[in-house]
């Protein structure tokens, strides 16, 4: 009866979560989660050998909890190229039109006004910028409305133990899922989030959660669908990551032309200030600082070129993309 009930909520949540990954195109009817036998592989005889042998979990319990997982093949889909990446063309603008809508921007200045307090608290403990973490809550799930239906056993039991690009990763997120649930005494059979095991507000995989995760209202349970506590969690990551209160982090620039080819862009190589200026790049605001990596987002008819300090690399550590990176940053701007 869940199940059903889930898959329908599934079919009318799909287009919904398929805005939020920059390599879906379109979105394809969702099929539902089918029963597998996981017990009559090897490889997860082993795993359940090793959480056994070194995690003390007991085995009839593995077996009970593998033999309910099912396999989600729309979930495998997204990591074994099935899913039809998109053209790189436009893709910021089409990104833009799903994440940095005006009625998220409208829920960002909201949610800044009816959480100031415990962002301040958050911004004052951890020494980072408010208007960053209201961003990053913006862009994982539009302030905790967008968390996800796909039940997180069925989809990391699935893509742990079936041929894709990050089975390795999510072998991972699979152990760390059954050691989160029992640190924290929550049920693995009712845990749902998006097709890649992530949970709540800010879109927590297990081992981030087991991780970051905070009880920032003070209820005793650190609840990765509490806006409270996510704000603690995002504030702890930023400063775990090294963000400095008050630089920059990102500033467009000037240059010559519609398309920018010139130099390779990217969110991980910097580049220093001076050579930039003298390849044409000028920063139309104040930068502040001598290194800056060169960040691109393409629209359908010319380039943006940006110039992102130090904290922008944070961004990216959470998800490594610069068009990420960029509407944490822009959500930010708008806030403040
Ligand atoms: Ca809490």
């Amino acid at each position: 009866m869940i199940l059903l009930n889930m898959n329908y909520i599934k079919l009318i949540t799909a287009t919904l979560i398929t805005t939020f990954t920059l390599n879906a195109t379109e979105p394809k009817a969702p099929t539902p989660p089918v029963p597998y036998d996981y017990l009559k592989k090897t490889e997860v005889k082993k795993f359940i050998d090793m959480m056994v042998k070194r995690n003390h979990f007991k085995r009839s319990y593995m077996e009970e909890v593998l033999s309910n997982a099912m396999l989600d093949k729309e979930t495998l889909d997204r990591y074994t190229g099935k899913y039809k990446v998109g053209s790189t063309n436009g893709s910021w603008e089409r990104y833009k039109d799903h994440v940095l809508d005006d009625a998220t921007i409208q829920l960002a200045k909201e949610f800044k006004q009816n959480y100031y307090k415990t962002l301040k608290r958050a911004e004052d403990e951890y020494g980072v910028d408010m208007d960053y973490i209201v961003g990053f809550m913006g862009v994982e799930s539009k302030y905790g409305t967008y968390t996800g239906n796909y039940r997180i056993l069925d989809a990391l039991a699935t893509l742990a133990f079936h041929k894709n690009r990050m089975k390795k990763f999510f072998k991972s997120e699979f152990k760390n899922l059954f050691l989160l649930m029992r640190e924290e005494n929550r049920d693995i059979y009712s845990q749902y989030g998006s097709f890649a095991g992530a949970m709540g507000a800010v879109q927590q995989v297990p081992s981030v959660q087991r991780k970051f995760m905070v009880d920032y209202n003070g209820d005793g349970v650190k609840d990765p669908w509490d806006l409270e506590d996510c704000i603690g969690v995002i504030a702890r990551f930023m400063h775990n990551k090294g963000w400095v209160k008050g630089a920059v982090v990102a500033v467009p620039t000037n240059f010559k032309g519609k398309r920018f080819t010139k130099l390779k862009t990217s969110h991980k190589k910097m580049y220093s200030v001076t050579y930039l200026k003298k390849k044409g790049i000028v920063p139309t605001e104040y930068f502040g600082e001598s290194k800056a990596y060169l960040l691109k987002t393409r629209n359908r008819d010319h380039d943006d070129i940006w110039m992102g300090g130090r904290n922008f690399r944070i961004l990216t550590k959470y998800n490594n993309s610069t068009s990420y990176g960029m509407a944490i940053h822009i959500i930010a701007q708008a806030v403040k």
